[in-house]
């Protein structure tokens, strides 16, 4: 006999992902991801001015916009036959880039850590470690009185076997509370050359409208200075303690191994090359990304129509009373594969490539550290390894980015918007790998489809009845204790789920 269980909602993100779970014998035999709401984006975006797309598909969410608004004008450079100036191209890879630290810095701290981190470590502490007792002082000074009385937004929490070594917890609290400091920097940081964040206006078709400047220049530098510094001493290594407090966590939550990346942060304005290269990885077998064999399965998804079908034919029909649906979610599916995407599908695609150069041995670093093969990144603990390093590298990168621009410089060039066009914008968010796909006819939106991150990984079963990849990670995760199903929500969590984005 198994027992159901609903977690409802499970993400500390915007939108309503509900996971239900059977469990039996302590272990979870069956999983389903349901995605509670319908929002109707592509709907909204029919007939409109193709330049509003890159706006209101950016209030798709409040987490990874810039991507939204980067696939949005990527299909349309190619739809109006643009060629970027060199500035255009690096000011989007330094706007996305801050969006990429902002978001992966918050996915750990604020929305996964705490199911690792004892948060009643401070107040329980008495002991007389003088460093200890200093951030007690210091978390008072700061008024941030809340870490040391646990209440909203920490609690209510699943009670579990959270990190033991008090030190480590209120050192984890800490970093908690600076976290928001350095995620609040680099929404400030992109703001710079995106006019605001979290929904920037200086996305456009053929570039970005901010000028460059000396002293834009300059900001960018000492703000990511900063940012390079809190990723290095404190992301790194805290993802690190907790990983060796949890190696169980590189066995649970597996998914179906199979990784697919588009590629993201342009190199050249020439060819293709990008800082994190395409790829899918099925059966352990690296292959080039074909775009051609994604499809959306509507079998499961409160959608009409009886097809798989390809994006550049996709529908949005709702049918909230639809037998058999279970959830807002199309299922994706890579020729007929059920793929996982995220920061682990790009470092394992750029690790397999050996591109760019400084993955690997950030990588081989780390395996060394856990004694660890990278096999073992394919898992919970792997999921939140494979973002910090991405971190790293990515802010390392926007350094050489910001280094290359030339202020004076143009960066954007004019396009018209023809009567008749289709593009395709193909990057990645930082949850994964980001599609839309645009139709034009008479100078206005008539198909728009987004095939998005969550969508993948949270996506149902399909009319094979393959589960999705979170669906297909749960299973076999052990629950200790059925009222307080807290390895689930480490499971999932290390998904970095976003429903808002997924369902959009
Ligand atoms: Ni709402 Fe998003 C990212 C996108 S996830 S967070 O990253 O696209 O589906
Ligand atoms: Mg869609």
């Amino acid at each position: 006999m198994s027992k159901g269980i609903v977690i409802d909602p499970i993400t500390r993100i915007e939108g309503h992902l509900s996971i239900s779970i059977d469990v039996a014998s302590h272990q979870i035999v069956q999983a389903h991801s349901k995605g509670e709401m319908f929002r109707g984006f592509e709907v909204i975006l029919k007939g409109r001015n193709p330049l509003d797309a890159q706006q209101i598909t950016q209030r798709i969410c409040g987490v990874c916009p810039v991507s939204h608004g980067m696939a949005s004008i990527l299909a349309q450079d190619q739809a109006y036959g643009i060629h970027l100036p060199e500035n255009g191209r690096l000011l989007r890879n330094l706007i996305l880039g801050a969006n990429y630290i902002q978001s992966h810095i918050i996915h750990f701290y604020h929305l996964a850590a705490l199911d690792f981190v004892d948060i009643a470590a401070i107040a329980q502490y008495q002991g007389q470690d003088p460093a200890l007792q200093d951030l007690k002082s210091w978390l008072r000074a700061q008024g941030k009185t809340q870490a040391l009385y646990p209440a909203a937004p920490f609690l209510p929490r699943y009670e579990g076997a959270y990190l033991q070594d008090t030190e480590l917890n209120l050192i984890a609290i800490r970093h908690y509370l600076e976290a928001l400091e350095m995620r609040a920097l680099a929404q400030k940081m992109g703001a710079l050359f995106s006019g605001k964040m979290p929904h920037v206006a200086s996305l456009v078709p053929g570039g970005v409208t901010e000028k460059v400047t000396a002293q834009n220049i300059g900001a960018y530098r000492s703000m990511l200075h900063k940012l390079r510094a809190f990723i290095d001493h404190h992301y790194l290594p805290d993802v690190v303690a907790v990983a060796k407090a949890f190696p169980d966590y590189f066995r649970i939550g597996r998914g179906p191994a199979n990784f697919m990346a588009y590629g993201v942060f342009p190199e050249s304005n020439q060819d293709d090359r990008r800082l994190f290269p395409s790829g899918v990885l099925i059966n352990g077998q690296l292959g080039d990304f074909d775009p051609m064999l994604i499809t959306e399965d509507p079998t499961h998804a409160f959608y009409q129509g009886a097809d798989e079908l390809a994006p550049t034919r996709g529908e949005t029909k709702p049918w909230p009373k639809k037998e058999g649906a279970y959830t807002w979610l199309k299922a994706p599916r890579y020729g007929g594969q059920v793929v996982e995407v995220g920061p682990l599908a790009r470092m394992l695609v750029a690790y397999h490539r050996d591109q760019p150069a400084s993955v690997r041995p950030l990588i081989d670093r780390l395996l060394g550290e856990l004694n660890l093969t990278t096999g073992d990144l394919m898992s919970t603990m792997g999921r939140h390894a494979a973002r910090a390093l991405e971190c790293k590298v990515v802010a390392d990168r926007c350094a050489e980015w910001v280094d290359a621009l030339r202020p004076g410089e143009p960066s954007c060039s004019a396009f018209t918007i023809p009567a008749k066009a289709v593009g395709v914008g193909i990057t990645e968010a930082p949850r994964g790998a980001l599609g839309h796909w645009l139709e034009i006819d008479n100078g206005k939106v008539d198909r728009y489809q987004c095939v998005v991150p969550t969508t993948w990984n949270c996506s149902p079963r399909d009319r094979r009845d393959q589960p999705g990849a979170v669906e297909q990670a749960l299973v076999g995760t052990p629950i200790a204790d059925e009222k307080n199903p807290i390895e689930a929500t480490r499971v999932v969590r290390s998904f970095d789920p976003c429903i808002a984005c997924a369902v959009h």
